[in-house]
């Protein structure tokens, strides 16, 4: 694990896998269908976020044949956050935040809707309602510590427009879930959604601004670290840029709750690392976030679409960073993972 700003208070509540939960908050948006700005692959991508879940917590998808794959038919995320969750028997819970097909696993409803088409400012009906959504079910989540993730195909997108719709300089600097990161169309996708927002109000909120280019999840997700950081509850924001996201969000509309040491967040050095981007530029802007990095061995992996990860492929999603250095905190080593992953890959891709 690489630390940055490291906290050895918030830190340490990870050390051991008592009460831990995993909650992953999952969505579809709309934009997705008409505009190739996901690097999940077109064909599955309906299916990803229940797909993903359905592996974490079953072992196996069951609304598709295999687990989800990016546009190289690289294996989802999920299979990492799946392989931990099995190692250390962490507790998980899916937050259902509008996908358009529904996990075959319990799951909690906080939004019916998908996220809607930031091409024409219409991300969410109402992100207020959204993040007080998050804020009552942060009351109930029982759980000594939180890990709190998400899989949105296209979330690249909309967080890297709530935090250019805040002002933030990111254009350069948030990754994306495929290879070749399609900034320019993103960027083109962002500012057609702001120009909407720019004529309906003259000083945007940011809830305009969620409504505008945001989705579901950031505002579900900022809610919950709000709430936890008033139960004195640490959370730890699983992902890159997306979290990036929430952060921000965090910072405009409860700037205390990230004065307490009680939100960090963490990814993969396959995000960290990204060429085409720069995180750490992002999270300097927001403030001293508690940042730690999982590295993984998958130079070493004898499955292609693992390897392919040292060369941009998936990178990182499903709360994968995040659990890794959550495993690798109590005891398991990145070859620990790599091997379970290794083991089922070809049940799981009927290879
Ligand atoms: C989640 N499941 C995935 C996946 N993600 N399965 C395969 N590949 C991924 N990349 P973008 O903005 O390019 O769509 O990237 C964000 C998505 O990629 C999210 O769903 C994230 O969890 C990850």
């Amino acid at each position: 694990i690489i630390k940055v700003n490291n906290s050895e208070k918030f830190i340490k509540n990870f050390r051991n896998t008592k009460n831990t939960l995993f909650a992953c908050t999952i969505s579809s948006i709309e934009t997705t269908k008409t505009i190739p700005i996901s690097g999940v692959n077109a064909k599955v991508i309906d299916y990803t976020p229940a797909a993903d879940m359905e592996l974490v917590v079953l072992g196996k998808s069951v609304s598709l044949a295999h687990p989800p794959i990016d546009a190289t038919n690289c294996p989802s995320p999920a299979t990492i956050t799946r392989a931990v969750v099995d190692l250390l028997k962490t507790s998980c819970i899916t937050i259902d935040a509008g996908c358009n097909v529904k996990p075959k696993i319990p799951h909690i409803l906080a939004e019916k809707e998908p996220t809607g088409d930031i091409n024409v400012g219409k991300g969410i009906k109402n992100s207020k309602l959204l993040v007080e959504t998050g804020k009552i079910l942060g009351k109930h989540l029982i759980c000594d510590k939180l890990i709190l993730g998400e899989s949105v195909p296209g979330g690249t997108t909309t967080a890297m427009g709530v935090l250019i719709g805040l002002g933030y300089d990111v254009r350069d600097k948030i990754s994306s879930g495929s290879v070749a990161n399609p900034k320019d169309l993103k960027l083109s996708v962002i500012q057609n959604g702001l120009s909407e927002l720019k004529t309906m109000t003259e000083k945007a909120s940011s809830y305009d601004i969620m409504n505008a280019v945001g989705d579901n999840m950031i505002a579900i997700n900022a809610g919950i670290c709000i709430s936890l950081a008033e139960r004195n509850i640490p959370v730890l924001l699983a992902g890159g840029g997306q979290m990036a996201g929430v952060l921000s969000i965090i910072k405009e509309i409860s700037p205390e709750t990230l004065t307490k040491e009680l939100i960090g967040i963490s990814t993969t050095e396959f995000v960290y690392n990204d060429p085409n981007a720069d995180l750490q530029g992002i999270l300097n802007q927001i403030g001293k976030i508690p940042t730690y990095i999982s590295k993984f061995d998958y130079e070493k992996s004898s499955v292609d679409g693992l390897k392919a990860y040292c060369s941009g492929s998936v990178k990182e999603g499903v709360g994968a960073g995040a659990m890794a250095t959550y495993a690798y905190l109590n005891g398991l080593k990145p070859e620990d993972i790599r091997e379970y992953i290794e083991k089922y890959y070809y049940e799981w891709y009927n290879e």
